[in-house]
């Protein structure tokens, strides 16, 4: 069941290759609580053979959720993530976001090596198909924060109080941590990095009404050996809109 879906260049040759997000199971095994639901996405990579353009599978280990990570482990809700695609640390090769049931942004970066934006890196021929098969375009899961990996958890408020659950009337509401909105992203500090938009849901466990806020994550230089961070805007107001608009 392909989900998410873009042609996009991974490998850094000019030739776009197609990624899907894919589940495996069908409606019935998503009711089924003894059963799991595998999210992965799949990396067709286009290369030239013969003169010819081809599609290989280059990567089909990218499970992106936990199996067993529904939402409030509610029956016919396995969790499939948007991805978005974007070149999240400005390397000239293109990285992978989404977050996932458990609310975390996971940003996964991508290991193909351009040797930074410069014009004469762009459209190398990596020339030998071996490499697509033998390495992992992203870090694989289960994603280890530091390591190729960010990891973002979000809904964080200054109320403890409340809680966030789905943002979508159709998920079920819990007070556990839902799928945000669909990511969206833009400069919006015009810095040069490529920030976070998503609206999530709010639940207050004092009386259980629900509100909705935009959160919008500034990607910032990483700490500990990280290469970026994803920093959640705030400001006195409540509003995280505020501090840059
Ligand atoms: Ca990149
Ligand atoms: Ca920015």
């Amino acid at each position: 069941m392909p989900n998410s879906n873009a042609f996009v260049d991974l490998t850094g040759d000019c030739l776009p290759d197609l990624l899907l997000t894919r589940q495996t199971g069908t409606p019935a095994d998503m009711k089924d609580s003894s059963k799991t639901v595998t999210t992965y996405y799949e990396v067709y990579s286009q290369v030239m053979v013969g003169g010819k353009s081809q599609y290989c599978l280059a990567s089909q280990n990218g499970q992106i959720v936990d199996p067993k990570d529904t939402l409030g482990g509610a029956a016919g809700s396995a969790s499939m993530p948007f991805i978005e695609i974007a070149d999240f640390n400005r390397d000239g090769m293109l990285d992978l976001a989404f977050a996932s049931a458990t609310g975390t942004l996971n940003v996964l970066f991508n290991k193909y090596g351009a040797q930074g934006p410069k014009a004469q890196n762009l459209c190398n021929d990596i020339n030998q198909t071996s490499i697509l098969k033998t390495n992992d375009i992203f870090p694989v899961y289960p994603f280890t924060d530091g390591n190729g990996v960010v990891q973002e958890k979000l809904g964080k408020w200054p109320d403890t109080t409340i809680v966030y659950n789905g943002i979508a009337d159709s998920m079920p509401r819990s007070s556990q941590p839902g799928i945000p909105g669909r990511l969206r992203i833009a400069d919006l500090d015009q810095d040069g990095y490529v920030d976070f938009v998503m609206t999530l849901s709010f639940k207050k466990t004092s009386d259980s009404s629900t509100f909705t806020r935009t959160v919008i994550l500034q990607n910032v230089d990483g700490e500990d050996g990280q290469e970026r961070s994803f920093s959640q805007v705030k400001s006195s107001d409540g509003s995280y809109l505020a501090k840059i608009i």
